[in-house]
């Protein structure tokens, strides 16, 4: 059953809705330029495949599509915490939206076949009793031959809440050992393989030859993700983010993951756009934080 308050954005063989048969409902969308897919449940972009250049988010062949379930793959929306939620480890991993429902508030399809959708999300009595700050979330997605992303979270209340944010992007390369990401070079991140001791990055990529788990502080630098073996490249630029966190869970612990096929940790990795840690943001009564981020494949001669 879809809502008719979801109906009326409808455009028949443009924009559709499909309820997924284990619970959760799923926009799909497609113009000459572009595909793709949404789950309402945490406003989650799961495909996203430019005509020009192929897929451009990764999504496991064995992820979940069940209520209250995070989907392994996409862009998971990561808030009000990063992470394990310090002192409360009955919470969920990396806060609570991403498995809630969003309302779907615009859609405008431009005269160049370029695509917005905005997507809210605000605190409710379960959220308060979870989170004691009421929050107002806003996602718009901008949909061409590149992925924009602006996010604004408001604080209508009137005592200043603490919050860490992140765009979670799994990203599909051919393959991981052929695989870096440039721009990280000199800042500082803990690193999560290591008990989360604090290090400098000295080298002039981040390149894959182990479990890779490492949230980068006090940067707003463009990252490259380059994969020699396919010859791609997608630049990763932001404002209103201060962390970047590269994941790739390598084998053993992709083996604990069963949302993920066994192989699939050689063609995937993570590079997320945050604020995180000592990059979290306390904001005032009655202000906003803006975030935006903006995904852009380029070719490689
Ligand atoms: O982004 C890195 C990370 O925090 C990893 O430590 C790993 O837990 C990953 O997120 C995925 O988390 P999830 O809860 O989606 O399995």
């Amino acid at each position: 059953m879809i809502p008719p308050a979801l109906l009326r954005w409808s455009i028949p063989g443009t924009l559709d809705f499909h309820p997924h048969p284990e619970g959760l409902l799923f926009l799909h969308l497609q113009t000459p330029r572009f595909h793709a897919r949404f789950c309402l449940q945490g406003a989650h972009l799961v495909e996203f495949t430019p005509k020009e250049s192929g897929p451009m988010l990764f999504l496991s062949s064995h992820a979940q599509f069940l209520p209250g379930k995070p989907i392994r793959g996409g862009i998971p929306v990561i808030f009000p915490w990063f992470g394990p939620r310090e002192n409360h480890p009955e919470s969920p991993m990396h806060g609570f939206v991403r498995t809630r429902c969003w309302e779907l508030e615009d859609v405008q399809i431009l005269p160049d076949q370029s695509a917005s959708l905005t997507f809210s999300f605000g605190s409710t009595p379960e959220t308060l009793a979870l989170w004691p700050h009421a929050f107002q979330l806003r996602l718009r997605f901008v949909l061409a031959s590149t992925l924009a992303i602006d996010w604004e979270v408001h604080n209508p209340g009137d005592t200043p809440f603490h919050f860490e944010q992140a765009l979670h992007p799994y990203f599909p390369v051919q393959n991981i050992h052929t695989t870096q990401v440039v721009g990280l070079q000199g800042a500082s991140f803990f690193d999560k393989t290591d008990a989360l001791s604090r290090k400098q990055d000295l080298e002039p990529a981040v390149r894959f030859h182990a479990e890779t788990d490492r949230l980068y502080l006090h940067t707003s630098a463009d990252c490259l993700l380059e994969d020699s073996s396919s010859k791609t490249r997608l630049r990763i630029a932001k404002t209103g983010s201060q962390s970047s966190v590269v994941w790739n869970p390598w084998i053993a612990k992709s083996a604990t993951l069963p949302d993920l096929g066994n192989e699939e940790w050689q063609h995937f990795v993570c590079v997320e756009q945050a604020n995180a840690a000592e990059n979290g943001i306390t904001l005032a009564p009655g202000k906003s934080h803006f975030f935006h981020a903006l995904y852009t494949p380029e070719s490689v001669a």
